[in-house]
Protein backbone atom coordinates (compact mmCIF):
# COMPACT_ATOMS: atom_id res chain seq x y z
CA UNK A 1 0.00 0.00 0.00
CA UNK A 2 1.39 3.38 -0.64
CA UNK A 3 1.29 6.34 1.78
CA UNK A 4 -0.85 8.49 -0.93
CA UNK A 5 -3.50 5.50 -0.57
CA UNK A 6 -4.38 6.04 3.24
CA UNK A 7 -7.56 8.06 3.79
CA UNK A 8 -6.22 11.17 5.72
CA UNK A 9 -3.45 11.56 3.35
CA UNK A 10 -5.89 11.26 0.41
CA UNK A 11 -8.21 13.73 2.01
CA UNK A 12 -5.31 15.47 2.54
CA UNK A 13 -4.06 15.96 -1.02
CA UNK A 14 -7.44 16.26 -1.85
CA UNK A 15 -8.01 19.50 -0.29
CA UNK A 16 -4.95 20.78 -1.43
CA UNK A 17 -5.86 20.42 -4.68
CA UNK A 18 -9.78 21.68 -3.81
CA UNK A 19 -7.74 25.37 -2.58
CA UNK A 20 -5.65 25.74 -6.11
CA UNK A 21 -8.81 25.06 -8.34
CA UNK A 22 -10.39 27.74 -6.58
CA UNK A 23 -7.63 30.07 -7.09
CA UNK A 24 -6.85 30.50 -3.83
CA UNK A 25 -3.43 29.33 -3.93
CA UNK A 26 -1.35 31.61 -6.28
CA UNK A 27 2.85 30.40 -6.57
CA UNK A 28 3.41 29.03 -2.84
CA UNK A 29 0.36 30.80 -1.54
CA UNK A 30 -1.33 29.41 1.64
CA UNK A 31 -0.93 26.36 3.62
CA UNK A 32 -2.36 23.29 5.54
CA UNK A 33 -2.45 21.46 8.44
CA UNK A 34 -3.98 18.61 9.82
CA UNK A 35 -3.45 16.75 13.44
CA UNK A 36 -3.19 13.04 12.71
CA UNK A 37 -5.50 10.78 14.92
CA UNK A 38 -3.62 8.10 16.51
CA UNK A 39 -5.00 4.96 14.47
CA UNK A 40 -3.60 7.14 11.95
CA UNK A 41 -0.30 7.56 13.12
CA UNK A 42 0.14 3.89 13.29
CA UNK A 43 -0.97 3.75 9.68
CA UNK A 44 1.33 5.69 8.25
CA UNK A 45 4.63 4.84 10.89
CA UNK A 46 5.72 2.19 8.25
CA UNK A 47 7.06 5.32 5.90
CA UNK A 48 8.56 7.37 8.70
CA UNK A 49 12.44 7.89 8.30
CA UNK A 50 14.81 7.05 10.97
CA UNK A 51 17.50 9.84 11.88
CA UNK A 52 15.14 13.30 11.59
CA UNK A 53 16.86 15.68 13.43
CA UNK A 54 14.77 18.44 16.12
CA UNK A 55 14.27 21.72 15.04
CA UNK A 56 12.76 24.63 17.30
CA UNK A 57 9.00 25.74 16.15
CA UNK A 58 9.54 29.07 17.04
CA UNK A 59 6.93 29.40 19.66
CA UNK A 60 5.47 26.81 22.97
CA UNK A 61 2.69 24.67 22.04
CA UNK A 62 2.26 22.47 25.07
CA UNK A 63 -0.84 20.85 25.16
CA UNK A 64 -0.16 19.94 21.60
CA UNK A 65 2.85 17.41 22.61
CA UNK A 66 4.01 14.11 20.68
CA UNK A 67 0.76 14.99 18.14
CA UNK A 68 1.39 13.98 14.61
CA UNK A 69 0.89 16.51 12.16
CA UNK A 70 0.45 16.67 7.39
CA UNK A 71 1.46 19.69 6.88
CA UNK A 72 2.05 21.58 3.44
CA UNK A 73 5.70 22.53 2.79
CA UNK A 74 7.58 26.16 2.89
CA UNK A 75 7.49 27.68 -0.46
CA UNK A 76 5.99 24.80 -2.03
CA UNK A 77 2.94 25.19 -4.10
CA UNK A 78 -0.20 23.47 -3.70
CA UNK A 79 -0.66 23.16 -7.78
CA UNK A 80 2.01 20.41 -7.43
CA UNK A 81 0.72 18.80 -4.28
CA UNK A 82 -1.53 15.97 -5.90
CA UNK A 83 1.21 15.37 -8.35
CA UNK A 84 4.35 15.02 -6.41
CA UNK A 85 2.40 14.90 -2.62
CA UNK A 86 6.35 13.89 -0.84
CA UNK A 87 8.14 16.58 -2.29
CA UNK A 88 5.36 19.64 -1.29
CA UNK A 89 4.08 17.78 1.89
CA UNK A 90 4.87 16.09 5.19
CA UNK A 91 4.23 14.71 8.28
CA UNK A 92 5.77 15.64 11.29
CA UNK A 93 5.88 14.76 15.06
CA UNK A 94 6.09 17.35 17.90
CA UNK A 95 8.26 16.33 21.37
CA UNK A 96 6.90 16.12 24.36
CA UNK A 97 7.32 19.84 25.24
CA UNK A 98 5.77 21.21 22.24
CA UNK A 99 8.90 23.48 21.58
CA UNK A 100 11.06 21.31 18.70
CA UNK A 101 9.66 19.54 15.64
CA UNK A 102 11.20 16.76 12.89
CA UNK A 103 10.16 15.61 9.64
CA UNK A 104 9.58 12.45 9.72
CA UNK A 105 7.97 11.74 6.13
CA UNK A 106 7.86 14.11 2.76
CA UNK A 107 9.42 17.04 2.31
CA UNK A 108 11.89 14.62 0.18
CA UNK A 109 13.85 17.34 -1.67
CA UNK A 110 14.47 19.21 1.31
CA UNK A 111 12.75 22.18 2.70
CA UNK A 112 10.76 23.15 5.51
CA UNK A 113 7.24 22.74 7.13
CA UNK A 114 5.08 25.60 6.23
CA UNK A 115 6.43 29.25 7.11
CA UNK A 116 3.10 29.67 8.83
CA UNK A 117 3.82 27.11 11.08
CA UNK A 118 3.59 28.92 14.40
CA UNK A 119 -0.08 30.38 13.82
CA UNK A 120 -1.35 26.42 12.45
CA UNK A 121 -0.10 24.69 15.65
CA UNK A 122 -0.67 27.55 18.18
CA UNK A 123 -4.65 27.70 16.23
CA UNK A 124 -4.72 23.70 16.87
CA UNK A 125 -3.58 24.49 20.29
CA UNK A 126 -6.85 26.24 21.01
CA UNK A 127 -8.92 24.60 18.71
CA UNK A 128 -7.97 21.45 20.55
CA UNK A 129 -8.97 22.40 23.82
CA UNK A 130 -12.47 24.36 22.96
CA UNK A 131 -14.04 21.93 20.83
CA UNK A 132 -12.66 18.72 23.44
CA UNK A 133 -10.51 17.66 20.74
CA UNK A 134 -12.99 17.68 17.63
CA UNK A 135 -10.99 20.25 15.26
CA UNK A 136 -8.20 18.21 13.28
CA UNK A 137 -8.09 21.13 10.44
CA UNK A 138 -6.74 24.54 9.87
CA UNK A 139 -6.23 25.81 6.70
CA UNK A 140 -4.77 29.42 5.13
CA UNK A 141 -5.92 30.63 1.87
CA UNK A 142 -5.66 33.36 -0.46
CA UNK A 143 -9.70 34.16 -0.89
CA UNK A 144 -9.23 36.78 -3.52
CA UNK A 145 -12.68 38.41 -2.24
CA UNK A 146 -12.63 38.44 1.23
CA UNK A 147 -8.91 40.19 0.63
CA UNK A 148 -10.53 42.57 -1.68
CA UNK A 149 -13.38 43.67 0.94
CA UNK A 150 -10.24 44.04 3.95
CA UNK A 151 -9.87 47.13 1.55
CA UNK A 152 -13.34 48.95 1.87
CA UNK A 153 -14.97 47.10 5.11
CA UNK A 154 -14.16 48.35 8.62
CA UNK A 155 -12.18 45.77 10.41
CA UNK A 156 -14.18 44.70 12.98
CA UNK A 157 -15.14 41.31 13.42
CA UNK A 158 -18.76 42.83 13.58
CA UNK A 159 -18.73 44.71 9.96
CA UNK A 160 -17.39 40.84 8.30
CA UNK A 161 -19.82 39.11 9.95
CA UNK A 162 -22.87 40.76 9.16
CA UNK A 163 -21.81 41.82 6.05
CA UNK A 164 -21.25 38.48 5.25
CA UNK A 165 -24.10 36.80 6.74
CA UNK A 166 -26.00 38.81 4.63
CA UNK A 167 -25.30 37.98 1.65
CA UNK A 168 -25.90 34.46 2.15
CA UNK A 169 -29.11 32.69 3.79
CA UNK A 170 -27.06 30.08 4.33
CA UNK A 171 -24.01 31.76 5.72
CA UNK A 172 -25.50 32.38 9.70
CA UNK A 173 -26.15 28.91 10.57
CA UNK A 174 -22.54 27.90 8.59
CA UNK A 175 -20.73 29.69 10.96
CA UNK A 176 -23.08 31.13 13.71
CA UNK A 177 -19.75 32.10 16.03
CA UNK A 178 -19.31 34.99 13.37
CA UNK A 179 -15.88 36.00 12.09
CA UNK A 180 -12.30 37.71 13.88
CA UNK A 181 -10.47 39.79 11.67
CA UNK A 182 -6.90 40.61 12.17
CA UNK A 183 -5.35 44.20 11.16
CA UNK A 184 -2.57 43.87 8.90
CA UNK A 185 0.67 42.31 10.32
CA UNK A 186 3.49 41.16 9.22
CA UNK A 187 2.84 37.02 8.26
CA UNK A 188 4.90 34.06 9.24
CA UNK A 189 5.83 35.20 12.95
CA UNK A 190 4.77 34.61 16.53
CA UNK A 191 2.62 37.87 17.13
CA UNK A 192 -0.07 37.54 14.28
CA UNK A 193 -0.18 33.63 15.46
CA UNK A 194 -1.21 35.17 18.82
CA UNK A 195 -3.88 37.46 17.57
CA UNK A 196 -4.90 34.87 15.30
CA UNK A 197 -5.13 31.94 18.24
CA UNK A 198 -6.51 34.36 20.58
CA UNK A 199 -9.83 35.02 17.75
CA UNK A 200 -9.59 31.26 17.24
CA UNK A 201 -11.33 30.89 21.04
CA UNK A 202 -14.49 32.22 20.03
CA UNK A 203 -14.29 32.04 16.05
CA UNK A 204 -13.71 29.37 13.37
CA UNK A 205 -12.51 31.66 10.71
CA UNK A 206 -10.27 34.68 11.09
CA UNK A 207 -9.58 37.40 8.32
CA UNK A 208 -6.07 38.68 7.68
CA UNK A 209 -6.47 42.04 6.70
CA UNK A 210 -4.68 42.30 2.71
CA UNK A 211 -3.43 38.40 3.07
CA UNK A 212 -6.14 36.04 3.00
CA UNK A 213 -8.17 33.61 5.68
CA UNK A 214 -7.47 31.10 8.40
CA UNK A 215 -10.81 28.77 8.70
CA UNK A 216 -10.91 25.37 11.71
CA UNK A 217 -12.83 22.26 11.79
CA UNK A 218 -13.48 18.69 12.67
CA UNK A 219 -12.50 17.79 8.93
CA UNK A 220 -11.70 18.58 5.64
CA UNK A 221 -14.87 18.41 4.18
CA UNK A 222 -15.94 21.01 6.84
CA UNK A 223 -13.29 22.96 7.31
CA UNK A 224 -12.86 23.35 3.10
CA UNK A 225 -16.80 24.13 3.00
CA UNK A 226 -16.69 26.52 6.01
CA UNK A 227 -13.75 28.66 3.27
CA UNK A 228 -15.44 28.07 0.51
CA UNK A 229 -18.99 29.68 2.12
CA UNK A 230 -17.13 32.39 3.32
CA UNK A 231 -15.59 32.86 0.43
CA UNK A 232 -18.56 33.05 -1.74
CA UNK A 233 -20.58 35.36 0.17
CA UNK A 234 -17.57 37.64 -0.03
CA UNK A 235 -17.72 37.10 -4.01
CA UNK A 236 -21.46 38.07 -3.73
CA UNK A 237 -20.47 41.04 -1.73
CA UNK A 238 -18.17 42.55 -4.33
CA UNK A 239 -20.66 42.43 -6.84
CA UNK A 240 -22.83 43.92 -5.20
CA UNK A 241 -20.76 46.90 -4.00
CA UNK A 242 -19.55 46.92 -7.84
CA UNK A 243 -23.32 47.63 -9.39
CA UNK A 244 -21.95 51.41 -9.37
CA UNK A 245 -24.96 52.81 -11.27
CA UNK A 246 -27.39 51.79 -8.91
CA UNK A 247 -25.08 52.44 -5.68
CA UNK A 248 -25.04 55.76 -7.21
CA UNK A 249 -28.83 55.96 -7.26
CA UNK A 250 -28.83 55.47 -3.78
CA UNK A 251 -29.99 51.98 -4.15
CA UNK A 252 -27.12 49.75 -3.08
CA UNK A 253 -28.43 46.96 -1.49
CA UNK A 254 -32.51 47.63 -1.90
CA UNK A 255 -33.26 45.12 0.16
CA UNK A 256 -31.65 42.93 2.77
CA UNK A 257 -31.74 40.19 5.15
CA UNK A 258 -32.93 42.30 8.65
CA UNK A 259 -31.87 41.63 12.58
CA UNK A 260 -35.43 40.23 12.99
CA UNK A 261 -35.12 37.58 10.09
CA UNK A 262 -31.79 35.95 11.78
CA UNK A 263 -33.27 36.36 14.96
CA UNK A 264 -36.14 34.07 13.36
CA UNK A 265 -33.08 31.88 10.99
CA UNK A 266 -31.75 31.25 14.25
CA UNK A 267 -34.39 29.74 16.01
CA UNK A 268 -35.95 27.56 13.19
CA UNK A 269 -32.11 26.52 12.50
CA UNK A 270 -31.25 26.09 16.24
CA UNK A 271 -28.22 28.00 16.15
CA UNK A 272 -27.35 31.16 18.57
CA UNK A 273 -26.34 33.97 16.71
CA UNK A 274 -25.22 36.71 19.15
CA UNK A 275 -26.98 39.92 19.85
CA UNK A 276 -23.69 41.78 19.48
CA UNK A 277 -23.81 41.06 15.44
CA UNK A 278 -27.57 42.32 15.08
CA UNK A 279 -27.58 46.01 15.43
CA UNK A 280 -29.40 48.33 13.90
CA UNK A 281 -27.70 50.09 10.48
O1 LIG B 1 3.31 31.47 1.37
O2 LIG B 1 0.46 32.01 2.49
O3 LIG B 1 1.14 33.43 4.61
C1 LIG B 1 2.48 30.92 2.28
C2 LIG B 1 1.60 31.93 2.85
C3 LIG B 1 2.14 32.82 3.89
ZN1 LIG C 1 -0.64 33.60 3.24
Amino acid sequence: MQITEIGFVKGFLRMCDDGWQQGWHERNGGNLSYRIKEEEVAQVRGFFRADAPWQPIGTSVPELGNEYFMVTGSGQFFRNVLSDPEDSTCILELDDLGENYRVLWGLKNGGRPTSELPSHLMNHEVKKRVSGGKHRVIYHAHTTNVIALTFVLPLTDEAFTRELWEMATECPVVFPDGIGVVPWMVPGGREIAVATSRLMEKYDVAVWAHHGMFASGEDFDLTFGLMHTVEKSAEILVKVLSMKGAQEAGAVKRQTITPDDFRALAKDFQVTLPERFLYEK
